[in-house]
């Protein structure tokens, strides 16, 4: 509490006080203050590259629909390459007088949904999300596409490997923000899949990103943000899921355990929303937890009122991940960057996907809702900044 008036106290001193410094070139403490209070604030090294890709890089999946936003990529390595799994969202081309958006057929197909701009019953001030006659669609269509690069930071669509798109009644609004998890030879894909009926957690599975095999829904609506454990922990899966409870109960963060990666059970709510704090609305898994000798390192996201999307960390036990041992007080990242702060939907820095190379995590987030970005972290400063 006390470290957290202080860095808001701090972060007024340096807004108001940084052209000053700067311009009087005052001694060189004032810049090791500027460098700690900086660490305090936000520990992700941002790619100077970033944003990596955006909207306009890539072409909408069929005539009539446009991208408007790439983010919130799932990682992964294969064939010695860096592979990000990236949720692409296309709406339809607008005109006066009616609201167009797009969703799946039974067959699907895409199909374009008209409703008229002006209506009583009509709600759009969420750019996400349409509300009308007291039920919710999305203005975007999500699918996800296959990106590889040799050095991380340029990607490219290869040849070979196509697009996933929703499949049946329970995906008619996208799949959406997919996790990968590489367990015994297998690639495990969670993803959020949306239609009318709610919004769960599919699932598909693969080992050559050609062929796949659809396991449905494995966790029912409302829920999302499912990363599996990428190892069985004393003979079960682990998997973070996010239910959201509308009355009693909130956003918050659950693990469940898995004899078979398909059948999930022995739910324990692990982590919350903090009152007042920056997390105070929603939390949610990223990718999944990072083994370390500490324990199993979680990075994830929190919203607040605002909507305001940073990350945060939490550890957990390596024997029993149900036991939370610290998590972290302060955001270990937060929007700050132009790129970060407005776009699609803007204030939001969004993560499900890395890849670990010793000490370094490298995190691939969606920023604004609109742009796909890197970013890369010190597991042990990440650790530091645990709170137990
Ligand atoms: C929700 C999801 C994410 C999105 C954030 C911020 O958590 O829809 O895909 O990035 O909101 O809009």
């Amino acid at each position: 509490m006390i470290k957290r008036s202080l860095q808001t106290a701090l972060d007024y001193l340096w807004q108001r006080y940084k052209n000053l410094i700067s311009s009087n070139n005052l001694i060189d403490s004032v810049w090791r203050f500027q460098t700690l209070y900086y660490s305090m604030k936000d520990i992700a090294q941002r790619f100077p590259e970033n944003p990596l890709i955006s909207p306009i890089d890539l072409k909408a999946s069929e005539e009539g629909l446009q991208i408007i936003c790439l983010l919130n990529p799932g990682v992964f390595t294969f064939e010695g390459k860096t592979w990000l799994i990236v949720r692409v969202a296309e709406n339809a081309v607008q005109k006066e007088g009616s609201i167009f958006f797009p969703v799946l057929n039974e067959l699907g197909k895409t199909e374009i949904v008209e409703l008229p701009s002006e209506h009583p019953e009509l709600i759009t001030t969420d750019p996400r999300v349409i509300r009308y006659m007291g039920l919710d669609y999305l203005t975007t269509l999500s699918h996800l596409r296959l990106l590889c690069s040799d050095d991380g930071i340029h990607f490219y669509e290869p040849e070979g490997y196509p697009p996933l798109f929703g499949k049946g009644n329970l995906q008619a609004f996208g799949i959406e923000d997919c996790r990968v998890t590489f367990l015994e030879n297998k690639y495990y894909l969670t993803f959020t899949a949306v239609s009318g009926n709610g919004v769960g957690v599919g699932m598909r599975t693969t080992t050559d990103w050609n062929t796949f095999e659809n396991h449905g829904m494995i966790i029912p609506p409302h829920n999302k943000d499912c990363a599996i454990f990428e190892e069985k922990i004393n003979g079960l899966y682990y998997c973070l899921h996010r239910p959201s409870s509308v009355d009693i109960g909130g956003n918050y963060i659950w693990l469940a355990e898995s004899p078979d990666g398909l059948h999930w059970g022995n739910h324990k709510c692990i982590v919350k929303t903090r009152k007042d704090n920056w997390d105070s609305q929603r939390v949610g898994a990223g990718a999944a937890p990072i083994k370390t000798d500490k324990g199993w390192l979680e990075i994830y996201h929190g919203a607040n009122k605002e909507h305001q999307y940073c990350l945060g960390a939490f550890l957990l036990d390596l024997n029993d991940p149900s036991k939370v041992i610290a998590r972290t007080d302060a955001p270990i990242m937060k929007p700050t960057e132009p790129y970060e702060l407005s776009g699609f939907f803007g204030n939001v820095v969004f993560t499900n996907g890395h890849v670990v190379d010793g000490d370094t995590v490298t995190i691939y987030y969606g920023a604004s809702d609109e742009f796909v970005c890197g970013a890369k972290f010190s597991i042990k400063e990440i650790l530091a900044a645990l709170e137990v």
